[in-house]
C-alpha cells in the first residue's frame, strides 16, 4: 500500500512537470520569431525587439548550402576578424543549419546593451554576399 501511494505521488509529480513544460512552450510561442536563411540573405518575421523579453528564434535554411545564425553587435573592424573571434562576439548563435533544416534558439535582449545589432552568417564570404540584417532592441 505504501509503495502504491509512493507511485501515485511520483506519477502526479511527473504529470505536473509535463504540464509546467507545456505552459513554458506555449508562452515562448507567443514570442516566436521566424528566420529564414537563404543563399545569401537573412529574412526575419521581426527585426524590432524589446529588452528583457525572451524570444524563440526558429531558424530555417531554405538555401542549398550550410548557413549559421548569429545575433551580433555591429563592429567597425569586423573585416579583420577571424571566424573564431566572431563567434566569441556573438550574443547567441546556431553553429550550422544545413539546407532544409530548422533549428531554434531562445535569446533575451539585455536592456541598456548594444543598440547596433544584426543577424548575421559569418561563414566565409556569406556576410559580404549579403547575409546580415540589422535589428534593434530597446
Ligand atoms: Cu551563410
Amino acid at each position: 500500500m505504501i509503495k502504491y501511494r509512493f507511485m501515485f505521488g511520483l506519477c502526479t509529480a511527473l504529470l505536473l512537470l509535463v504540464l509546467a513544460g507545456c505552459g513554458g512552450t506555449s508562452s515562448s510561442n507567443a514570442n516566436q520569431v521566424n528566420v529564414t536563411l537563404s543563399d545569401f540573405k537573412i529574412q526575419s518575421s521581426q527585426t524590432t525587439f524589446t529588452s528583457g523579453t525572451t524570444y524563440h528564434f526558429v531558424v530555417t535554411n531554405s538555401g542549398r548550402t550550410n548557413h549559421e545564425f548569429m545575433i551580433m553587435p555591429v563592429e567597425m573592424n569586423m573585416g579583420n576578424m577571424s571566424m573564431d573571434e566572431m563567434h566569441k562576439l556573438a550574443l547567441a548563435m546556431i553553429d550550422t543549419v544545413a539546407p532544409g533544416e530548422t533549428k531554434s534558439i531562445d535569446y533575451t535582449h539585455k536592456s541598456g546593451g548594444q543598440n547596433s545589432l544584426e543577424f548575421a552568417c559569418h561563414l566565409p564570404g556569406h556576410y559580404e554576399a549579403g547575409m546580415h540584417l540589422p535589428i534593434t532592441a530597446s
